[in-house]
């Protein structure tokens, strides 16, 4: 086992001990409610598990990506970026004093630039829909019907445009759907809007792109087979239910499995469906390893089975794809269809 792997399971056995030192700290020095206490618990292991995945998959980016995260998230409870650092050093400093000092550097190099994230990235507001696109007025609409709640609103303006046929499937997707649940996830972090705005939001969406189907799955004679699938424990599967309808669009059968998929399931389709392709998405970055383990699972058994990744933690760090051992990875939806195509030796049209 090499030292990142090491450490990155010490932190995650260690992870409740090494919590309660940091946030007993805290406890120590203030007055807080005991919800306090137990959000403090609960976030503080999430930025354990963060760490512990991103040295396991040996990705400063995504760590960096996570912090500037949060902290762009504490700072709307005006919680100030300073006691942000302090908990990086007191992991920091945990690490040093209980383990050997080799730990100590692998897990300074992660914190260090966390901190110098913090301190660095401007926080500059942005919009996904502030797009040249010429279809961001049509996302903007959407954006603000769905935010209004307003179902019906939302779901004609998409009709509209479609009966019309004013724009096609895959500019919905990538244009307006894609854009606006970033738009959607950003308002959430920020607290613009609430967890049911945003799960409305979501199922709206979900529901728009679902009375499209007739157009995207047909009987046409297909070439390839491909099966898309999140790894265990991912809830968010809009991506890679788009990634298989703009497969089935280009003319691959394809089989969605959905979210949280357990490896064995996986397994087992693979054996029955015999696929050409196995596209996985990750949204979270802790979830990596769980997508690294299931190639290896994959490799062991089907050799000839080709492996796709995208998703969040791709897009942000561009080498991670080949690191974790895939053949494979497209930023998007569209770009998925035409590496899947060169990779099974077809010709993409
Ligand atoms: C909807 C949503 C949810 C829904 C998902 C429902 C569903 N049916 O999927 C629910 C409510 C379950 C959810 C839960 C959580 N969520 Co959420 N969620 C979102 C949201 C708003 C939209 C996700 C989405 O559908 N995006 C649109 C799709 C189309 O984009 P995409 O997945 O990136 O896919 C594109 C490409 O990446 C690529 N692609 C994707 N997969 C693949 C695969 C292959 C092979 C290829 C080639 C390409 C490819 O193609 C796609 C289109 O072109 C995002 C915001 C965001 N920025 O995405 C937050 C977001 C991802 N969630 C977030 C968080 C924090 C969570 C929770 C931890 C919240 C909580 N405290 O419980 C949980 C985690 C649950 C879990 N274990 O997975 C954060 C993640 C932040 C971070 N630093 O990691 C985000 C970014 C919100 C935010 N701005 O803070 N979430």
């Amino acid at each position: 086992m090499d030292i990142k792997s090491k450490v990155s399971l010490t932190l995650r056995d260690d992870k409740d001990i090494i919590v309660k030192s940091v946030v007993g700290d805290y406890e120590s020095t203030g007055n807080i409610s005991s919800a306090q206490r137990q959000a403090s618990i609960r976030d503080a292991k999430y930025n354990i598990e963060y760490l512990a995945s991103a040295i396991e998959i040996d990705s400063v980016v995504n760590f960096k990506s996570y912090v500037i995260w949060l902290r762009d998230i504490l700072r709307t409870y005006n919680i100030e970026d300073g006691m942000l650092i302090d908990h990086l050093n007191r992991i920091l400093d945990y690490v040093g004093l209980n383990y050997p000092s080799e730990f100590g550097n692998v897990v300074e190099t992660f914190i260090s630039e966390g901190i110098a994230s913090v301190i660095n990235d401007k926080g500059e507001e942005y919009s996904y829909l502030d797009s040249t696109s010429e279809l961001a007025e049509l996302a903007s609409d959407f954006f603000n019907a769905l935010i209004d709640m307003n179902k019906s609103k939302a779901v004609k303006l998409i009709q509209d445009v479609v009966e019309k046929e004013e724009v096609s499937i895959k500019d919905l997707y990538l244009n307006v759907f894609t854009n606006v649940l970033y738009e959607i996830g950003r308002y959430w972090a920020m607290r613009k809007i609430t967890v049911g705005q945003e799960h409305f939001a979501t199922a709206v969406t979900v529901y728009t792109m679902s009375l499209l189907y007739d157009k995207i799955f047909n009987s046409e004679e297909k070439e390839y087979k491909m099966i898309g699938v999140c790894v265990d424990d991912e809830l968010h599967e809009i991506g890679i239910r788009m990634v298989c309808d703009i497969f089935e669009l280009s003319k691959w059968d394809t089989y969605y499995l959905g979210a949280n998929v357990p490896h064995s399931s996986v397994l087992s389709e693979l054996k029955r469906i015999k696929p050409d392709i196995l596209a996985l998405s990750v949204t979270l970055a802790s979830k990596v390893p769980a997508c690294i383990e299931l190639i290896g699972l994959v490799r062991r058994d089907y050799a000839d089975i080709k492996i796709i990744v995208g998703g969040r933690p791709f897009n942000t760090d561009k080498d991670l794809w080949e690191k974790i051992g895939a053949d494979g990875y497209s930023v998007d939806a569209n770009d998925a269809v035409k590496v899947a195509t060169r990779l099974v030796g077809g010709v993409y049209e």
